[in-house]
């Protein structure tokens, strides 16, 4: 097994099953108000397998113009939803940084779906941290360095468990290999919800 990179915390079973009803119940709503898209690759125009949509003063999104952060959804062309206010709680507890997220990035991963192995680096800052979610279906999460040919680790991450990936694990790449369909209940369609929390922008105070 390969060392993860420092910075890398792993928070298992940190959202409790009644916590994390309340919060699907809350992302049912935010979906409603801004319906899942499917993003495609900049460059193969071939369709992400997984739907997304987002909470924030920036949306994440993908298409034949490039991976960008945007201030509207991209069908409705009304303004994100604001972040859920568990969510901002969630990062005030566990990301150590001084400023609130501006991106809520919703991933739902149908049980054949899967995310190819990528850095978080569309941001303007990386002294923040993305702090993740796991609901629903437990997945296998693949973590690696900052190269994208160095050696990786896998682990099974669960409904309700978080993951912080800050400093030097800030860049590493990642990707999800595949999702356990049927492995949680909290979700009746069945399926995985991630939801990743970043900083988009640099804050005032951070002088760089
Ligand atoms: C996922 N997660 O768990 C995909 N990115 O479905 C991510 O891409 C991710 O978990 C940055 C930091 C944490 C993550
Ligand atoms: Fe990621």
């Amino acid at each position: 097994m390969a060392a993860i990179p420092e910075g890398f915390r792993y928070l298992p079973g940190h959202l409790d099953p009644q916590a994390q009803a309340d919060l699907v119940a809350e992302l049912r709503r935010l979906v409603a108000a801004a319906p899942l898209y499917r993003p495609t690759m900049p460059k193969s125009g071939r369709p992400f397998s997984v739907r997304m949509t987002n909470a924030g003063s920036h949306g994440w999104f993908a298409d034949h113009a490039g991976y960008r952060y945007l201030a509207r959804h991209p069908k409705t062309g009304r303004p994100w939803p604001a972040i859920p206010g568990a969510l901002l709680d969630l990062w005030r507890t566990v990301s150590g940084y001084p400023a609130d997220p501006e991106c809520c990035l919703l991933n739902l991963y149908a049980p054949e779906a899967r995310m190819g192995l990528h850095r978080d680096a569309d941001e303007e800052t990386f002294a923040a941290p993305v702090v993740s979610l796991s609901l629903g279906d437990s997945a296998v999460f693949r973590i690696g360095a900052a190269e994208r040919r160095g050696p990786t680790t896998s682990l099974k991450l669960h409904s309700g468990d978080v993951m912080i990936l800050a400093g030097p694990a800030r860049l590493a790449y990642h990707g999800i290999d595949r999702v356990l369909g049927g492995s949680s209940r909290l979700l009746p369609d069945g399926g995985r919800i991630n939801v990743t929390l970043r900083r988009v922008t640099r804050p005032p105070e951070e002088d760089a």
